[in-house]
């Protein structure tokens, strides 16, 4: 865990998060400023920057945090219409927390894209 790290505080319970749903491995928790009416991030509890370091580093971790990416889809009633599942990765992505996580965005057309 790094000490800065805004994510891994969540996961410590330093910082208050509104928690949809919680495995061994990881968290969902809904984004404090939402872009659609469903938004919520999911992430390992363990700190990787971001999805590539993660994917590299542990494929399966990165594998329960897809799949757990889909039960919150599921849960949030979004399969019917379909979602977006994001990951930003780096400043040119678009990244602001160093700690990698899945925007889940539903319950809306989101368009082609968000920028
Ligand atoms: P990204 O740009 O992909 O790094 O997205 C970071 C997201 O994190 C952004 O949509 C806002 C969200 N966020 C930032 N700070 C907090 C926080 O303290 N709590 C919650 N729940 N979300 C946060």
């Amino acid at each position: 865990m790094g000490p800065d790290c805004l994510f891994c505080r969540i996961v410590a319970g330093e910082i208050p998060a509104t928690i949809v749903r919680e495995t061994d491995t990881t968290l969902a928790f809904r984004d404090i400023s939402p872009k659609a009416p469903v938004h919520v991030l999911v992430i390992p509890k363990e700190h990787y920057a971001d999805i590539a370091t993660l994917g590299q580093g542990d494929p399966a971790l990165a594998g329960e945090l897809l799949a757990a990416a889909a039960v919150v889809a599921e849960d949030e009633g979004l399969l019917g219409d379909g979602y977006r599942l994001m990951f930003n990765t780096g400043a040119y992505g678009g990244q602001e927390v160093f700690h990698v996580h899945a925007h889940v965005l539903g319950g809306a057309p989101l368009g082609p894209m968000i920028c």
